[in-house]
C-alpha cells in the first residue's frame, strides 16, 4: 500500500519541483516588469526665477511665556531662560515656517547633500524650527557639556531616540517621506523642542528674530504660500510670482 501511495505521487512531486525551479529562474531582462519610471527633475532657470519674501507679523500684546528654568541639570545656562515656543519682537514674530503649498511643476526637485544641522546649545534645539528636503541628510550635534536624548515623534517616518553625550559623534538621519511638523523632543530635558517639517521641494524659509523671510529661485507663476506657527497654526495666502520679480507677502498671526 505505501509503496503505490509513494510510486502515484512521485512524478507529481517531481513535476511540482520542476514547475518550481523553472518559475525562479532569472526572467531575460526583456521580460522583467518596466521598474516605475521616476520622475523628472525639475530644473529652475535662474535667469527667470523670482521670490517671495516679507515679514511674518504678531497683532496684540504678545503672549506671555514662562521662562525655562533648567537648573536641575548643572551642565544646562542657570538663572530664567527666555522660552522658544512663541518669539515675539517688536510685533514680528519668529520661527513660522513658510512654504510653498500648491503651485510648483510636476516633477521631483533634487535633493541637495549637504545636511542641514540640528544642534544642541545652551539646552536647547538650534534651530527651533526646521526645513529639510525628504532624503537631505539631518545632522545632530551636541555643543554642550550636557547629555542629551534626542527623539522625534513622526507619524509617516521611522521615529528615532538617541542619547547623545558632548563627546559623541554627530546623529545623521533621513526622513524619506514628507511630513509637516515633527516634533522632537529630549528625555533628559523636558523644555527642550524643536520641529522638523519634511517637504519635496526647497522652497521654504523660516522666519528670523525680525520676522523676516526670503524664498528664492521660484519658477515664475502662481502659488499658495503657507505659514506654520506651533501654537497658531497654519494660514495660507495665493501669491503671483514674476520673472526676476520679488512678490512682497506679509503675513500676521494673532494670539488665540
Ligand atoms: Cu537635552
Amino acid at each position: 500500500m505505501r509503496t503505490i501511495s509513494i510510486r502515484s505521487f512521485a512524478p507529481t512531486v517531481l513535476l511540482a519541483l520542476l514547475l518550481a525551479l523553472g518559475c525562479s529562474k532569472p526572467q531575460p531582462a526583456s521580460e522583467q516588469p518596466a521598474a516605475a519610471p521616476k520622475p523628472a527633475t525639475i530644473s529652475v532657470d535662474a535667469a527667470t526665477a523670482g521670490s517671495v519674501s516679507g515679514v511674518v507679523n504678531f497683532k496684540g500684546a504678545a503672549p506671555k511665556t514662562k521662562p525655562l528654568d533648567m537648573t536641575a541639570d548643572p551642565g544646562c545656562p542657570t538663572g530664567p531662560q527666555p522660552s522658544d515656543a512663541v518669539m515675539v519682537n517688536s510685533g514680528k514674530l519668529a520661527n513660522v515656517f513658510i512654504y510653498v503649498k500648491e503651485g510648483l511643476p510636476q516633477g521631483a526637485f533634487a535633493v541637495p547633500t549637504e545636511p542641514v544641522v540640528l544642534d544642541q546649545k545652551g539646552c536647547r534645539y538650534i534651530p527651533h524650527m526646521l526645513g529639510i528636503m525628504a532624503g537631505q541628510p539631518l545632522k545632530i550635534t551636541n555643543t554642550d557639556t550636557a547629555d542629551h536624548n534626542i527623539h522625534d515623534m513622526p507619524g509617516k517616518n521611522q521615529p528615532f531616540n538617541e542619547s547623545q553625550m558632548p563627546t559623541d559623534k554627530p546623529i545623521t538621519k533621513t526622513f524619506p517621506t514628507p511630513e509637516m511638523m515633527i516634533a522632537v523632543q529630549c528625555n533628559q530635558h523636558p523644555w527642550m523642542r524643536a520641529y522638523i517639517n519634511v517637504m519635496t521641494h526647497p522652497y521654504f524659509a523660516v522666519s528670523a528674530a525680525n520676522g523676516s523671510y526670503e524664498i528664492k529661485n521660484l519658477p515664475p507663476g502662481e502659488y499658495t504660500l503657507a505659514a506654520v506657527h506651533e501654537k497658531f497654526g497654519e494660514q495660507t495666502m495665493k501669491v503671483k510670482v514674476s520673472s526676476k520679480m520679488d512678490t512682497d507677502v506679509r503675513f500676521a498671526f494673532t494670539a488665540q
